[in-house]
């Protein structure tokens, strides 16, 4: 870890349909008129445009802990703890957890993406989310995220083995921002680099770090409010538009 501290978006992936495991942990817990949100923290608020699932571990617990009279979110222990600290929930220092729920029992939950083309996008498994980085759930962004993108094309390939419908993980994966090299620069530098599984760790790497400073430094928006601005400018803007809809709000650790 850094000595800085991470400038996190959190979003707010409002559930619309819980998986019958899920609907099952949460029953009888949180009342049936409030709303549950998965959390995800990401450093590309910028790429929310092209959001096609949202992952989580499927071995990690999460709990729903309470933010606010009718706002519950679905996060790890840990974020929990320093949403907290942070004065994210209504009662500052405050934890209440009304629900565990195991990661692959949210597997198949519907929920809806703010900003991206597909409203609805469904709960995914990713093997490599850490529970010790941001909430323990992860927005996926196949264009611009080489994780993303080998995760989503594996889930796609071994649907059967990770026990989902593979319409799920196959997303129509639009260009949201343009580089010297590509509009797709994910889908580019796995090709490019070979990669051909998730555990081509030491690949994705690097394909991490050249779509990180390619997409930021040399991206332009392809679509949304800003389209046409450069990246580093459109961040924050995007990222206040989230904010001041009531879908996204500032997390750091
Ligand atoms: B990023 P840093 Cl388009 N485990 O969001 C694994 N990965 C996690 C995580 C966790 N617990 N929590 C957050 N992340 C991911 C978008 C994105 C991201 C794009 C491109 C690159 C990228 C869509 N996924 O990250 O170690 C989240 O994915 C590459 C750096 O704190 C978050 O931003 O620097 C990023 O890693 C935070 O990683």
């Amino acid at each position: 870890e850094g000595v800085l501290p991470q400038e996190y978006t959190a979003l707010k992936l409002k559930v619309l349909e819980w998986a019958p495991k899920a609907a099952e942990a949460v029953k009888g817990k949180i009342s049936e008129d409030a709303n549950v949100y998965l959390v995800p923290a990401t450093l590309r608020p910028e790429t929310m445009y092209g959001q096609t699932c949202c992952f989580v571990g499927p071995s990690l617990k999460y709990g729903v802990y309470k933010a606010s009279e009718n706002e519950y979110f679905v996060i790890t222990e840990r974020a929990a703890r320093n949403m907290a600290y942070q004065g994210i929930f209504a009662e500052e220092g405050k934890i209440e957890k009304a629900a565990d729920i195991l990661g692959s029992d949210m597997i198949g939950t519907v929920i809806n993406a703010p900003l991206s083309f597909h409203k609805q996008v469904r709960v995914l498994p990713m093997d490599t989310v850490l529970a010790t980085k941001g909430t323990g759930v992860v927005t996926s962004v196949p264009s611009d995220s080489p994780d993303d993108f080998i995760t989503v094309t594996d889930l796609a390939k071994k649907a059967d083995y990770y026990g989902i419908t593979k319409e799920w993980a196959e997303l129509e994966i639009f260009p949201i921002i343009q580089t010297p090299t590509s509009d797709l620069l994910a889908p580019h530098l796995c090709k490019k680099l070979k990669i051909a599984s998730p555990k081509d760790t030491k690949q994705l790497l690097e394909a991490k770090e050249l779509a990180y400073k390619e997409g930021f430094y040399q991206g332009v928006m392809k679509v949304g409010d800003f389209k046409g601005e450069k990246v580093e400018v459109a961040k924050p803007k995007v990222r206040e538009q989230l904010i001041k809809a009531g879908d996204a709000f500032a997390y750091s650790e």
